[in-house]
């Protein structure tokens, strides 16, 4: 198939060359109303007294955020990437929600087929209509684009409940019940038919069988043993930087477990080999430093990296990649880096 005859959803890994991608704007954003339970269960410790739910971002910042993610977006555009933004200057505050700069959390391409997340953070439960509808009417125009869109019973708002009748999967390791299907897609990685996952405090068992009920034929999701209690997303856990080559965070994953998963079994998997340290200005509010590994893959060669995050870029350079900095700390403040603030639309896999 010729590039230009590709459906406008096409992929399914995280390392063929893209072609197509959303890029997020974060808009007027401000700390998650998320419950307490929640913003203690997921949160880096040492911030949570400074969370302030509902209030805005610092304006200063949100503007760096925003030349930032324009940028990067500027990047991908003169690689020949076709980047699609959602819509500008979306007041969260307003809207009591939080950002459009992560749209990883909220839809993920598996084959022609772009799956919304059932959000488990009340607050985020509009993100994707609210801030990326125009972009996915654009996408739905091509009918070979398969888009499964967020249904009306994954709104009830019961994950935190305790008396809820089927609390029985995650009721002592996570925050939430599993009384509806809750899933951030960020919570999976994609490796050609089979999708990695990991169960975490916004993810549960009935989010994982309703994305299983859905998946195209031939895909299937495997989930991964994670040594996370604070697990949310994945995707600072593990990257694959080229078909073959899979680097991961090992205070959270043994190579042990990523061999027992098929896909990986042959592949060489490489630890971080250092302790990433976070910036302290401005602040890893709601993440951890392991964002090191949170990088956007163009084509198996060049990986887009945080551009002052020198240790890092040389580590690639060591494993064979080609690095592409590119400064995201705003970014990196208010809730993810090069993955979390994109969605592969198009990649131009050779299967
Ligand atoms: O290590 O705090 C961040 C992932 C953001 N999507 C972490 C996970």
């Amino acid at each position: 198939m010729t590039i230009s005859s590709l459906p406008l959803v096409h992929a399914d890994d995280e390392w063929s060359p893209l072609r197509a991608v959303v890029v997020g704007r974060a808009g007027r954003a401000c700390f998650p109303s998320a419950p307490a339970k929640m913003i203690k269960a997921t949160m880096p410790s040492e911030h949570v007294s400074r969370f302030q739910p509902g209030n805005p971002f610092h304006a200063k910042l949100i503007a760096k955020a925003e030349a930032e993610l324009d940028y990067f977006a500027a990047i991908l555009c003169a690689e020949g990437i076709t980047v699609y933004r959602p819509e500008p200057d979306i007041d969260w505050v307003a809207l009591n929600g939080y950002t459009g700069a992560m749209p990883r959390d909220g839809l993920m391409s598996v084959g022609n087929m772009l799956i919304e997340a059932c959000f488990a953070w009340p607050c985020r439960a509009k993100e994707i209509e609210i801030g990326f509808s125009s972009i996915l009417d654009d996408l739905s125009k091509d009918q070979r684009v398969q888009i499964v869109r967020r249904p009306e019973s994954a709104f009830a708002n019961t994950l935190l409940d305790d008396n809820v009748a089927d609390n029985t999967t995650t009721a002592t390791t996570w925050a939430i019940n599993n009384s509806r299907p809750a899933f951030d897609t960020a919570d999976f990685m994609r490796f050609g038919c089979t999708i990695i996952g990991q169960y975490s405090h916004v993810t549960n068992q009935a989010g994982v069988d309703y994305i299983r009920k859905y998946l195209p034929a031939g895909y299937s999701i495997e989930m991964l043993d994670v040594d996370d209690p604070h697990a949310m997303h994945i995707d600072a856990t593990i990257l694959p930087l080229r078909d073959g080559l899979l680097v991961y965070n090992p205070t959270k994953v043994t190579e042990t477990e990523l061999r027992r998963h098929a896909v990986l079994a042959s592949w060489k998997l490489h630890a971080y080999p250092y302790t990433p340290k976070a910036p302290s200005e401005p602040p890893l509010y709601m993440t951890s430093p392991w964002l090191c590994l949170n990088a956007l893959v163009l084509d198996g060669k060049r990986v887009v990296v945080e551009a002052s995050d020198h240790q890092t870029i040389q580590w690639y350079e060591s494993l064979g990649m080609q690095c592409i900095p590119c400064p995201f700390k705003h970014v990196n403040s208010i809730g993810g880096s090069f993955h979390c603030a994109t969605v592969d639309l198009v990649r131009e896999s050779s299967a």
